[in-house]
């Protein structure tokens, strides 16, 4: 879980016109996913190997302005008012102090949490890095060395070990990026600071929880500058609440090289959130032309059948086997790679929301799996689109009548319904994507 999402605080955007706002912790990394989660998962980090796909927490403007406070004795004040909080949470002393000891205020994770980027990856590029063709081999590698673990897991979780082994690809690098910022650090950093000091102190209570617990030694306790732990990048809620010793152990080990506990806590989660066995994420299909866009809705589900009965098959010709209800996704407009998409969807998009993420996993696991790479041509040509630019197109849209909720530069449900009633309106394919076209056809 790499991303990040962290409850009620800032969410963030992905560019793609489809995934909405994944909250995620920063960038580049953990995830978490708000509220949406009860526990938050974990968002990320950003030392990630896979670059998340962007995010940019909302309001970014507004904390700019916000004095950003460095003062080691401000922090040192903090952590005495923090102490008794987590008392009264119930860590204990001794944990707090062997914890918090030689603890420092890091302002590198400040400026990480700053430097976020105003345009959003697009999926392509995102897809380029996260399913490139030495991910692709590495990941067959870990997956042969690890199968007599990843078996177990399957048999016990039912998840699909290559979707698994694909989440440690894209959170980790297979264990090769697991983090190595001192996390109790990292999130009193987060904490104090304040920007999403609620959700970084919830974290924070968490991790000690997890100290206190005796998994892990709290200089051990390492992980992405945003608090997202070990192979799978767990938020430290996650893992209270979804992490597993399968080793047997006695400790719920996702730090040591071993990534055995890691990967059973991920099948853990996927199957707590409703991951259906023998389910695909989703299949790459081909559209009849002619086909109403505007019916590439995730609230429209029907059968495959349903959907093979309007002319909709997969990339070899063929009608997609009833897997259950299903969705089609148009991750890059009416242009790019179509998809049915299935249940499973969204039980990964628990790890990180974005339709850019979820694609990456699943298409990861497919390749892992001896599959294909995907079949359509992307629009290359389509300019990534910044934060300014997305609000201008709702400015714009507002201004022509359609009905925009918010000028904040989220491309959510609502934008998009707008989009395709500018584009019906206008004569083009109602796709709902943002692009620099889109723009200049609204006109100034
Ligand atoms: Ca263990």
């Amino acid at each position: 879980m790499t991303h990040w999402i962290r409850k009620g605080a800032t969410l963030l955007l992905l560019a793609v016109p489809g995934a909405t706002l994944a909250e995620l912790g920063s960038s580049l990394g953990p995830d978490i996913r708000p509220e949406t989660r009860p526990e938050g998962l974990r968002m990320a980090a950003t030392a990630s190997a896979v670059p998340r796909p962007v995010l940019r927490p909302v309001g970014l403007q507004d904390v700019r302005m916000q004095q950003v406070a460095t003062s080691d004795t401000g922090f040192r004040n903090w952590i005495a008012e923090f102490r008794s909080r987590a008392v009264a949470a119930g860590i204990r002393k001794a944990t707090l102090d062997a914890a918090f000891a030689g603890v420092q205020y890091d302002r590198s994770v400040i400026k990480l949490d700053r430097n976020q980027s105003e345009f959003n990856k697009q999926i392509w590029d995102y897809l380029d890095t996260a399913v490139s063709s030495t991910r692709v081999a590495n990941g067959r590698k870990a997956m042969a060395r690890h199968s007599a673990a990843l078996d177990r897991i399957e048999a016990q979780y039912g998840v699909d070990k290559a979707v698994v082994t694909a989440i440690w690809g894209l959170e980790s690098a297979f264990g090769a990026a697991r983090g190595n910022n001192p996390l109790i650090a990292s999130l009193a950093t987060l904490a104090y600071d304040g920007r999403r000091g609620p959700f970084f102190e919830e974290q924070l209570i968490a991790a000690l929880k997890i100290v206190q617990s005796g998994d892990v030694a709290p200089r051990a306790m390492t992980g992405s500058w945003a608090g997202a732990m070990g192979h799978t990048q767990f938020m430290p809620t996650s893992y209270l609440a979804h992490a597993v010793d399968f080793t047997g152990d006695g400790r719920r080990d996702l730090w040591s090289d071993d990534p055995t506990d890691a990967l059973a806590s991920t099948a853990a989660y996927l199957k707590h959130f409703g991951w259906k066995k023998g389910q695909p994420w989703g299949v790459e299909v081909r559209l009849p032309k002619g086909f109403d866009l505007v019916r590439a809705r995730r609230s429209l589900t029907r059968s495959p059948a349903a959907w093979a009965d309007e002319g909709i098959r997969d990339v070899q010709g063929r009608a997609v086997p009833n897997y259950g209800k299903a969705a089609i996704l148009l991750p890059a407009g009416a242009s790019g790679a179509a998809f049915m998409i299935f249940d499973n969807f969204a039980v990964i998009e628990r790890y990180n929301k974005a339709d850019a993420y979820v694609i990456g996993v699943g298409h990861l696991s497919d390749r892992l799996k001896g599959g294909p790479a995907i079949q359509a041509v992307w629009p290359r040509q389509h300019r990534a689109i910044s934060s300014s630019q997305r609000k201008e197109i709702q400015r714009r849209l507002q201004r022509k009548g359609f009905a925009v909720e918010k000028i904040d530069g989220i491309i959510g449900p609502n934008t998009i319904d707008a989009i395709r009633a500018f584009q019906k309106s206008a004569g083009l394919s109602a796709d709902g994507f943002p692009t620099q076209d889109l723009l200049t056809a609204l006109g100034g």
